[in-house]
């Protein structure tokens, strides 16, 4: 019988080592901070897995800066992050969703040497998902602090566009984490857990350019707006060779599980600001700025109707947006949707 065991497994560590080596500025701060973002989706990994029988699920009794409830694992994820980002010596500050002011890093957990790194991050996104055992994951971005800085809330008040890295792991029937470090190249790593090794499983992510699923909370619709209602009706009654050909709708309410099938199979996924949430309900630092991130890279687009997501410059670090992201050509109508009816085009209705 053939033996089908893979004996030389590219690991996370060791694709993104190659790949600073194809870099002759690298240093290899950014591969040692990614080495402590690994730990902490593994960690998070195995108590999310274990959470039903340990009594980790159910409400921490607090709320968080969203004025939500934090659940055990939205605060134990988020100590995991912490404590792993901070061990790195590479970062100087983080923004987490469930903090609400900046964590700056203290000199003494900081290695003088190097570069020094500012990560926002949402340590569980989705965690109203976790008692029905459906997907979740953590979203982060990295930008790098501004030189002679030492750490504060003008090195994450920027623009999406100058993130050096972002990705996703995502806790669903397998672990997932895609990353990009941008250069157009966006990479998947599926967890061994025998060998608690992140692999790559899926080289050079392409977003299809058009896709025929489309993804958004289709229970606020009576709150959209003109531009929002008509275009996907149009996904809903559209036509080819005069027979219908409706798009199919996917929701899952996960925004890390919505995004990875949207980058896998194409089409679009929105949350946008509507007649209850003026602004949206995605935060922009660390759910729309490194899903842009990922989505661009890829080849898609991410807008938020009117604005590239990535060139937003948030005033306050829990700030939203409205979004949407996905293949290229199903963003771009998207878009000619929104700049029609701000033409005055189509009536409010
Ligand atoms: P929770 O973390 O409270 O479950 O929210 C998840 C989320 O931030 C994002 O992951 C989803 O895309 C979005 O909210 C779902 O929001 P709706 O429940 O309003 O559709």
């Amino acid at each position: 019988m053939a033996d089908h065991t893979q004996t030389n497994l590219i690991t996370l560590s060791r694709h993104v080592l190659a790949e600073q080596r194809a870099h002759k500025d690298a240093t290899g701060d950014l591969t040692l901070l990614l080495v402590s973002i690994q730990l902490g989706c593994k960690f998070v990994a195995t108590c999310v897995r274990k959470a039903g029988i340990v009594n980790l699920t159910g409400l921490a009794g607090d709320t968080n800066v969203q004025g939500e409830d934090q659940k055990k694992l939205d605060v134990l994820a988020n100590e995991i992050f912490i404590n792993s980002l901070r061990s790195s010596g590479k970062v100087a500050i983080m923004v987490s969703e469930e903090d609400e002011d900046v964590i700056i890093v203290s000199a003494k957990d900081r290695d003088p040497a190097g570069h020094a790194y500012a990560v926002v991050f949402d340590p569980l996104d989705g965690s109203s998902n976790i008692e029905a055992g459906v997907s979740i994951g953590t979203i982060f971005g990295i930008y790098k602090v501004a030189p002679g800085s030492t750490g504060t809330a003008k090195d994450v008040l920027r623009a999406g566009r100058d993130m050096v890295c972002a990705g996703y792991c995502m806790y669903g029937s397998s672990t997932s984490l895609v990353l990009s470090t941008g250069n157009g190249s966006v990479s998947g790593y599926t967890l061994d857990t025998t060998i608690g090794e992140f692999i790559l499983t899926h080289p050079n992510i392409r977003i299809p350019a058009r896709g025929k699923i489309y993804s958004i909370n289709e229970g606020n619709s009576v709150y959209w707006d003109s531009a929002c209602t008509e275009y996907f009706s149009s996904l809903k009654t559209r036509t080819v060779d005069g027979k219908p050909a409706p798009y199919s709708a996917r929701y899952v309410g996960s925004m890390v599980a919505d995004v990875h099938r949207t980058i896998l199979y194409g089409g679009i996924f929105a949350y946008p600001a509507d007649k209850k949430s003026a602004h949206g309900k995605l935060r922009v630092l660390y759910e729309c700025f490194p899903m842009a991130f990922l989505v661009e890279n890829a080849g898609g687009r991410a807008t938020t109707g009117t604005q590239r997501i990535l060139d937003m410059v948030p005033m306050a670090i829990h700030q939203r947006s409205p979004i949407f992201l996905g293949s290229r050509d199903d963003v771009a109508d998207l878009e000619a949707c929104y700049a029609k009816h701000a033409n005055g085009a189509a009536k409010e209705q």
